[in-house]
This record gives structure tokens, C-alpha cells and sequence, in this order.
């Protein structure tokens, strides 16, 4: 079934506002964060209304409700994407806090000198800055997997880098600035096979498509809910209980614990273990807002509309002469599109752009050393979600016909 557009567009309010210049705002921008459907922004606001309280501390209605609000929502989460139990869901601040966590717990834990992790060179500085600073310390190894010229990992050159025994494996499941989709699965089962513990950064995949966690079989799955139609400020790592049962907890104070004394303390079970101090109880129930109308839209027909956009996009953007774009072809990648336009810097672009009320990113969009491999320092990037229209990628074509005409 294709998706009735018009009818999701009038969930996002923020879709029906206009700019300074009083133009309606075309946002191309769902990379770095999506917009909100009203049902997220509700169900946040009724919490606070309804049944704001500390969870997991009081035995009053509020805090029951508060409790049940939370934990419910991570019951949706762990439904959502297919974990084998909500205990392998913990929450987080972000993609970030959840790499940051697997790096600073199991890595701390596990890793020692000369062992050798396995990224790509499409990351997001999110899955490189954590293993920088663990080499730092630790004195462990980096390679990474090639990105070929049109977009795609160098899996050759990774079943090479497999013969070097590493100790882990993480990737992007789909990259924020080449759009490309990675064969996870295929990925996963040979770092497997090799002995490798895998990670995937899951930040632009899950927002976008149908992941299982069970058949995936990744020992870790970090994601955000900014991007999926949730609130900022909570995210998630899920991880095989086995794992997450041996690592040491990352962060401490209240809500971890099982029991303290003055010289010690007894580590909570799962997720709680992880979860130090009071979370982010009004987000956690916004995302599990967002996962519920994901689900009813339905990720499989999410995903077939992106990729009707994405291929129109990719269509009319080569048409225009001085457009160079960045990342495979419609069929390998999701809603992303990043380009240069000859001799006009991105940042001059988005600005222009910005003054027809079209919202892009323009930079390095935290993957300088992808840039870099591709010889620029920056790209324009238009990106798309569940509410973008065709209509929209005219407006941006029109909109970058104006700005070739105002630099000659
Ligand atoms: N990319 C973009 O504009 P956080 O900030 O922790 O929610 O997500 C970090 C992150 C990790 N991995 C990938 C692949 C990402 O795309 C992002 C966020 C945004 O591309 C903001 S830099």
C-alpha cells in the first residue's frame, strides 16, 4: 500500500509553519533529526500533565504510573525492532551515549593492547571518536573497511581484514551522508565467524527500516529517537543479555544498584544495571509514542515511499549540470542525498536555499574522514522521511537552479 501523505502530513505541525520570509518550510533535514507527529508531542505532554513522578522510587499512583508509562514504552521498543526480551533494551541519551557505552564498558573490559576493531570509513564520528580514545589509552588497533567509489563497503577487503582475528566489528547500518544501506546481516555473520563480537550504529537505520534484532544477530544495536519521529535527549543500545550480563555497569548512582554499602555495592539486573539516575522518563514515553505510529504507518510501506522520493531526487538532481552526487544508486541506499554543486561552497547553498524556507544540511555532517577520502571538505545533503513529497524535491530543484543564477 503506498502512503497517504497528505493525510501524515497533517500529524507534523511543525509542516504547516512558515519561515521569516513567510514561505511554508520544506524540510529536507530528516538526517539530523525528524520531525515530530503530534501523537509524540501529546503523549509527552500528558504525562506531564497526568502522571509526572520519579520511577522506580515511589509506591504512590503517580509513581506507579510513571514506572508502568516508562517500562511499557521499552516493552514497544523491544516489540518494535524484534529484541528477544526487553531486558536487552537500555536506555540512553543517544547513539552516541550507546557506542560510547559498549566502548567504555565491554571494550574497557575485554580489550587490551594490540587487539585489533574493525570500523569503516563511512562512520559517523560517533563510532570513530570512542575507539580513538580507547587506542589512546588502551594501545588497541584500528582498520578500517574501504568505501568504494560509488558508495559501497569493500567486503574483499573485510573478509582480508577478518583473517587478522578482530576482536570487534561495528558499522553503520546505513550511512547519514552516502545514503548507502550496508548487507548487515552479511557483515555480522562473518565477523562471527571470525570470533568478533559486532556493534552496529544503527542511528539511520532504524528510523527508516524494518530491523530485527533476532535475525540480524548483532551483539549490539545502537539507535536514537530523534530520528524516528521520537523526542531528543533518549536513544538506546540493545545487546544480547549474555553480554550485557558479564560487562561492568558503565555509569553509577541511584537506580543501578541492587544494594550499597559504604565500601561496596551489588550491580542492579538488566536494563536497570545501566540505567544510573533519573532517565529521561518523558522522552522514553514520547519514543514509545513514536514507535507505536511508526508501527501503525506501517516501516515497510515508510520505506517503500523513501525510496520512491530518493529515486525522484536522484532523477531530477543529475539533471542539473554542475550537480555531482555522493553514495549508490536508489535501489542500495535509503533517503539521503548528498551532493556538490561546482564552485558554489555547500554552506553558500543551504543558505540560499534557507531563504526559500528549504531546510538542508551543508558540512561535513560528522563524517569528516568520508569526506575526505572523496577529496572535499563538505556536501550539501537533502534528506527525506515519511512526510517528504515529490513536490518538495521540486522546490529544491528549483531552489538550486536560483542559486547556480545568483553565482553565474
Ligand atoms: N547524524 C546527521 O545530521 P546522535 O547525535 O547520538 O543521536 O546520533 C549520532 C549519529 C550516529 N551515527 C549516525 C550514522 C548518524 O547519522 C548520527 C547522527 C546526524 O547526520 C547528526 S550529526
Amino acid at each position: 500500500m503506498t502512503l497517504n501523505v497528505n493525510e501524515i502530513r497533517k500529524d507534523f505541525p511543525i509542516l504547516g509553519r512558515e519561515t521569516a520570509g513567510g514561505r511554508r518550510v520544506i524540510y529536507l533535514d530528516s538526517t539530523a533529526t525528524s520531525q515530530k507527529p503530534i501523537q509524540v508531542i501529546e503523549a509527552m505532554n500528558d504525562y506531564y500533565r497526568r502522571s509526572n513522578a520519579n520511577i522506580h522510587r515511589g509506591v504512590h499512583t503517580l509513581a506507579e504510573e510513571a514506572t508502568a508509562l516508562y517500562e511499557g514504552a521499552r516493552e514497544r521498543i523491544a516489540k518494535f525492532v524484534n529484541a528477544a526480551s526487553s531486558r536487552e533494551i537500555i536506555y540512553t541519551r543517544n547513539t552516541t551515549e550507546s557506542i560510547n557505552l559498549v566502548a567504555y564498558s565491554w571494550a574497557r573490559a575485554n580489550l587490551k593492547a594490540g587487539d585489533l576493531i574493525v570500523l569503516t570509513e563511512m562512520e559517523h564520528h560517533s563510532n570513530l571518536v570512542p575507539w580513538h580514545m580507547l587506542q589512546m589509552e588502551r594501545g588497541v588497533e584500528l582498520e578500517f573497511i574501504p568505501v568504494t567509489e560509488d558508495g559501497l563497503l569493500d567486503l574483499e577487503a573485510y573478509k582480508t581484514l577478518l583473517n587478522r582475528s578482530p576482536k570487534l566489528v561495528s558499522f553503520a547500518h546505513m550511512s547519514n551522508v552516502l545514503g548507502t544501506i550496508n548487507p548487515a546481516a552479511e557483515i555480522i555473520k562473518l565477523a562471527h565467524a571470525a570470533g568478533a563480537v559486532t556493534l552496529v550504529d544503527g542511528a539511520q537505520s532504524v528510523p527508516h527500516l524494518s530491523v530485527d534484532m533476532q535475525a540480524l544477530d548483532a551483539d549490539f544495536y545502537a539507535f536514537s529517537a530523534h530520528k524516528m519521529c521520537g523526542p531528543t535527549g533518549v536513544g538506546v543500545l540493545y545487546g544480547k543479555t549474555a553480554l550485557l550480563e558479564a560487562m561492568p555497569p558503565f555509569l553509577g548512582g541511584g537506580d543501578m544498584i541492587k544494594e550499597v554499602k559504604l565500601r561496596s555495592f551489588r550491580p542492579n539486573t538488566l536494563p536497570h544495571k545501566f540505567e544510573a539516575g533519573t532517565p529521561a522518563i518523558a522522552e522514553a514515553v514520547g519514543f514509545g509514542a513514536a514507535v507505536d505510529y511508526l508501527t501503525q504507518v506501517g516501516m515497510a510501506d515508510i520505506a517503500e515511499h523513501e525510496h520512491a522520493i530518493t529515486e525522484y531526487a536522484l532523477e531530477r538532481l543529475e539533471e542539473i549540470p554542475g550537480v555531482k552526487l555522493f553514495g549508490p544508486s536508489a535501489d542500495k541506499k535509503g533517503g539521503v542525498a548528498a551532493f556538490t554543486l561546482d564552485g558554489i561552497h555547500p554552506h553558500d547553498v543551504a543558505q540560499i536555499l534557507d531563504r526559500d524556507g528549504i531546510a538542508v544540511r551543508a558540512g561535513h555532517h560528522c563524517a569528516q574522514p568520508l569526506h575526505e577520502k572523496f577529496g572535499i571538505p563538505a556536501t550539501s545533503r537533502a534528506s527525506f522521511y515519511l512526510y517528504s513529497t515529490k513536490d518538495e524535491v521540486d522546490l529544491l530543484v528549483k531552489g538550486l537552479y536560483k542559486v547556480k543564477e545568483m553565482f553565474g
